[in-house]
């Protein structure tokens, strides 16, 4: 009988021929199919992990990546907000025609019509499963569709309009704020807007406020005409469900407290939007001044987060990724603004 080592095995040599050697070679074939089998498993898994990292960066090119640092929406978009499907949804407001204002869509950087119709639409917010924008001198709510109906029409508020402006979410989930700016066509003399303290300043009318609309149509006053706001743009909620006022005439951030209304910060005329994060830091644009601050939750002092804008309307703020997207109305952008 011939002994063979079985180096390949590396273990106890056995007669050539034998059974034993029989099972064994069937042995080292099942491991090396099997060995063959775990590498086609782990090459499949590979590409498996290849395709799903390459998925989003696929779905990242064609549906346009993330919100680029300035981007084109059109002629005179106003304000921004998110909206369905975690897109946003800007209004632009167009030429001076009848009709002529649109919603548009933002979904990564493509830039498209939502929804038509509009005269010009300004402030916009997202609430109840549907977008609620202002309309000079009513309120309209689009769904997701964008099919647009009336929530408010002029002869449904108490109290006589003039030209709603901003709108914000309301903490209840079935509400909106919105603002009407009063007297807002005599605010202004051959020189910009009158000197605070100037004859024409203090006859300007004090009719501005800021009005509470259920999504079911009811109105109600939320915050009544006030000589710290005559001319009322931006309104929000702040992070103890307290109400925000931009005073644009006379530039002061107020708040609405159980004592009435209180100025947290001034001296920034022109202002339009506000709003704060959950660490109390209020977020204050100037349309007029073309310019954005940050001001600190006491209200003693702010700090200009980026100006040169042609007019800095009403933003959005992102305070988790620390960030706003501020249309820029004059220049028919909106853009992104990080602190
Ligand atoms: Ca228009
Ligand atoms: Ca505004």
């Amino acid at each position: 009988m011939m002994w063979k080592p079985a180096a390949l095995l590396g273990w106890t040599a056995f007669p050539v021929g034998s059974s034993v050697q029989g099972i064994l070679q069937l042995t080292l074939m099942c491991i090396q199919m099997i060995a063959t089998i775990v590498k086609i498993s782990k090459l499949t898994s590979a590409l498996c992990l290849l395709g799903s990292l390459s998925a989003p960066w696929v779905l990242a090119a064609g549906h346009g990546g993330t919100f680029p640092d300035v981007i084109d929406v059109g002629t005179r978009p106003e304000s921004i907000t998110k909206g369905f499907g975690g897109d946003y949804f800007v209004t632009v407001m167009n030429g001076r025609e009848e009709g002529d204002g649109v919603v548009k869509r933002i979904h990564g950087s493509e830039v498209s019509v939502f929804a038509t119709g509009f005269d010009e639409p300004k402030g916009i917010c997202f609430i109840g499963g549907y977008l609620i924008t202002t309309d000079l001198n009513k309120v309209r709510k689009i769904d997701s569709r964008g099919n647009v109906s009336i929530l408010a029409d002029e002869d449904d508020f108490p109290v006589a309009i003039s030209y709603l402006n901003d709108a914000a979410a309301g903490p209840d989930g079935k509400s909106v704020y919105i603002t009407d700016m009063g007297a807002n066509t005599k605010m202004n003399g051959p020189y910009g807007m009158w000197a605070i303290g100037s004859d024409e300043a203090d006859a300007l009318p004090v009719i501005g406020r800021v009005f509470e609309i259920g999504l079911d149509g009811s109105i109600r006053i939320a915050i009544d005409s006030n000589p710290l706001m005559p001319c009322p743009n931006g309104v929000g909620v702040g992070k103890d469900g307290q109400l925000l006022v931009g005073a644009f005439f006379t530039g002061n951030l107020l708040e609405q407290t159980d004592e009435g209304l209180r100025i947290v910060h001034d001296s920034m005329r022109g202002a339009d939007a506000v709003e704060q994060d959950s660490e109390g830091y209020y977020y204050v644009s100037s349309w007029r001044q073309g310019r954005v601050w940050r001001v600190a939750p006491d209200g003693r002092y702010s700090r200009v987060l980026q100006d040169g804008f042609k007019s800095a309307a009403d933003f959005y703020l992102e305070a988790d990724k620390r960030r706003l997207l501020l249309p820029d109305m004059l220049a028919g952008t909106v853009n992104v603004i990080r602190w």
